[in-house]
């Protein structure tokens, strides 16, 4: 089985990162979305509510891929790469300035464990999209629709308002 993982925080998953995921399920036979968990790092959603944001975009997408999976990952991505027989690192890519980490990234980790690294060219509707800018436009009443899944427009509304 071609077996692919979409790495990241996803705090919270935006349009961008959807459409990564998605065109990723049209080239593989399986998609894990593996949600980091990093407990250095400060999030504004729980895994619970990121991962359940991630199962609710993917159902409610026009093609609503039944090949996509959420799991957790923590620790190195390449462990988790061998512990779920992943051969494939799928990333997007925005502009040059995500170039140079997610270079070293790859080569990092294909040096680690022979894993590969392949990048997709970010939608341009969504290049200048980030999960961190969607959450300052939110919290300080901008609008943010169109830009993520309707379902975490409402998780957004429903911090903002608590
Ligand atoms: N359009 C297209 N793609 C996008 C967009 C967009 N608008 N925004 C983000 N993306 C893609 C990028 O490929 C990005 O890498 C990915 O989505 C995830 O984005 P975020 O912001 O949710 O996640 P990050 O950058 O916080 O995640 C970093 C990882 C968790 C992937 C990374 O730190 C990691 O692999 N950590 C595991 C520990 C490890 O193995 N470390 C050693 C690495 S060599």
């Amino acid at each position: 089985m071609r077996r692919a993982v979409c790495p990241g925080s996803f705090d919270p998953i935006t349009n961008g990162h959807l459409d990564i995921i998605v065109r990723a399920s049209r080239l593989f036979d399986e998609v894990v979305v593996a949600v980091g968990i990093n407990k250095t790092k400060a999030t504004l959603f729980t895994i619970d509510e990121r991962m359940d944001f991630i199962r609710q975009a993917v159902r409610s997408h026009p093609d609503s891929p039944s090949n996509v999976v959420v799991d957790t990952s923590h620790g190195l991505l390449v462990d988790f790469c061998r512990v779920r027989g992943v051969q494939s690192i799928v990333k997007g890519l925005r502009a040059v300035s995500d170039f140079d980490y997610e270079l070293q990234m790859a080569q990092m980790n294909n040096s680690l464990a022979g894993v590969e690294t392949l990048f997709m060219s970010t939608n341009p509707q969504y290049a200048f999209l980030s999960s961190s800018l969607v959450k300052e436009v939110a919290r300080y009443g901008g609008d943010v629709s169109g830009l993520v899944p309707d379902v975490v427009l409402k998780g957004l509304r429903d911090r903002s308002a608590s």
